[in-house]
């Protein structure tokens, strides 16, 4: 989908949403048309399709922990199967949808739709497993759900996740999902009281969620704490796992314990139950939450997304660009005044040896031909020097190769990359990034309740 579709598209989805959003769109288009400028983005890129435009709840954890469970319970419907064997070994993505029925799609479908944050997905599959990236459709798939709860938002449940068995291509999956979220569930089972026994999964999924910068987002949950009746031993159980969870360096606050009521055991003691129903109840209650708060996390990221960008390249990429320039432009003056060198020695030499200049051909012309000859091999420095630099950038820094490239006119390398280069593009990043701060202020007026605690809000400066 070309940028022009993609943002008509994004327009018509997410006007009914925040009316912030129309804004937001523009801006981003505008921060697309001075990356274009800069070559830092081809054509037919934008970076509207880096972020989840509409707020999206994963579920990660480990097997049979009830994963499922959770999210048919959550969207009231059976959406998901269910059971102790390994059956849904794929990602699902869900989302509103008009028909009764649910309608499964394949992975690939989640390329065409510009609300999800799949689009280079296959892409990054093959970075990490090579070939893989064209069997998306056997890790991803989408479903289109009619119910209430998935209007405005995506839900996404996983396979089980096992660190030693897993394939590069679902972990690259997991941590772009995680990258992704604005709510992270990661679902442990307490049927395994040693939390030892996973030590494995618990280090994958915790460090890599926790090293987030906005590690606010995801939540620990112990699920099947019903379990616990057996022995009547949950808080055991929960402090084990908080510890376990501790060393991992997770500090506090993030940590439920719940249970399916549904899919619980029974529970003959009455005091027991009514321990375990309230722990139960109180933690599901802070769960749903954060969860149907999840749209306002969303309209952060999104404008804190657009401000990083703008930042990063007015700080990062343009004086980084800039100098890489110069510095062509220097090997290109060195090989320039060597031509220039050599031009003179050989017209001296054809003077000398054969009077060529006065006799037979007149200076002018001499001088004309000069000229050209500096002028191609002037503009042949310039590619070789500028590819040359840009082969070094290809595979860190694919987006620098393509500006190196797009900024090596002739006349640039004549003239030179001074304070006046791209001065239009640096004063446009900063008014976006202003813009960026009032449109997160306009949020702050929406959101913040009066006695000014805001919503749960990941920190945003
Ligand atoms: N006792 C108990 N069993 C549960 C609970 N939640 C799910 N289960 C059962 O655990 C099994 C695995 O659940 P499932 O949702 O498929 O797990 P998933 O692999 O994480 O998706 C199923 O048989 C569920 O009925 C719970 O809270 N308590
Ligand atoms: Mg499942």
């Amino acid at each position: 989908m070309m940028p022009k579709e993609r943002y008509i598209k994004l327009k018509q989805y997410l006007s009914e949403e925040n009316p912030v959003f129309l804004e937001v769109i523009e801006k981003y288009q505008t921060l697309d048309k001075v990356a274009y400028r800069l070559g830092l983005l081809s054509p037919e890129e934008t970076y509207t399709s880096a972020i989840s435009w509409w707020p999206m709840i994963s579920v990660l954890g480990t097997f049979s922990a009830g994963k499922s469970t959770f999210v048919n319970d959550y969207v009231g419907k059976v959406i998901q199967q269910t059971g102790n064997q390994a059956i849904d070994d794929k990602f699902t993505v869900m989302c509103y949808g008009h028909n009764h029925e649910p309608v499964t799609l394949p992975g690939l479908a989640l390329d065409a739709d510009p609300r999800f944050p799949f689009y280079n997905i296959s892409d990054e599959v093959n970075k990490v497993d090579p070939g893989e990236g064209s069997r998306v459709n056997l890790y991803l798939q989408l479903k289109t759900v009619n119910s209430e709860k998935l209007k405005g938002k995506i839900l996404i449940d996983s396979p089980g996740f096992d660190a030693d068995s897993q394939r590069d291509a679902i972990l690259r999956i997991t941590s772009h999902i995680v990258e992704m979220s604005d709510l992270v569930l990661i679902f442990f089972d307490a049927r395994h009281p040693e939390p030892g026994a996973m030590r494995d999964t618990l280090e994958h999924l915790v460090a890599s969620t926790i090293a987030h910068k906005d590690a606010n987002k995801v939540l620990y949950i112990l699920n099947q704490i019903d379990t616990t009746a057996k022995e009547d031993n949950l808080e055991d159980v929960i402090g084990s796992w908080q510890r376990a969870l501790a060393q991992e360096g997770l500090v506090s606050g993030n940590f439920f314990g719940i249970y399916n009521e549904d899919a619980a055991i029974s529970v003959e003691d009455d005091a027991l139950l009514k321990r375990l129903k309230g722990k139960r109840d109180s933690d599901h209650a802070r769960i749903l939450e954060r969860m149907d708060n999840v749209g306002i996390e969303r309209a952060y990221r999104i404008i804190k997304a657009l401000v990083d960008r703008a930042k990063e390249m007015q700080e990062k990429q343009i004086p980084l660009l800039r100098e890489r320039l110069q510095q062509i432009r220097r090997y290109v003056w060195w090989s320039n005044g060597v031509v220039l060198l050599l031009l003179f020695l050989i017209a001296g030499l054809l003077q000398w040896q054969f009077d060529l200049f006065t006799s037979t051909v007149p200076a002018a012309v001499a001088g004309g031909i000069g000229a050209v000859v500096f002028f191609m091999l002037h503009v042949k420095a310039g590619r070789f020097f500028a590819a040359r630099e840009a082969a070094q950038w290809r595979d860190a820094q694919p987006e620098m190769a393509r500006a190196i490239m797009h900024n090596i006119s002739w006349w640039r390398l004549l003239l030179g990359f001074g304070s006046g280069w791209n001065s239009g593009a640096v004063t446009q990043l900063e008014r976006l990034v202003a813009q960026g701060r009032e449109a997160i202020q306009k949020l702050n007026d929406q959101f913040v309740t009066p006695a000014g605690t805001s919503h749960n809000v990941s920190k945003v400066t």
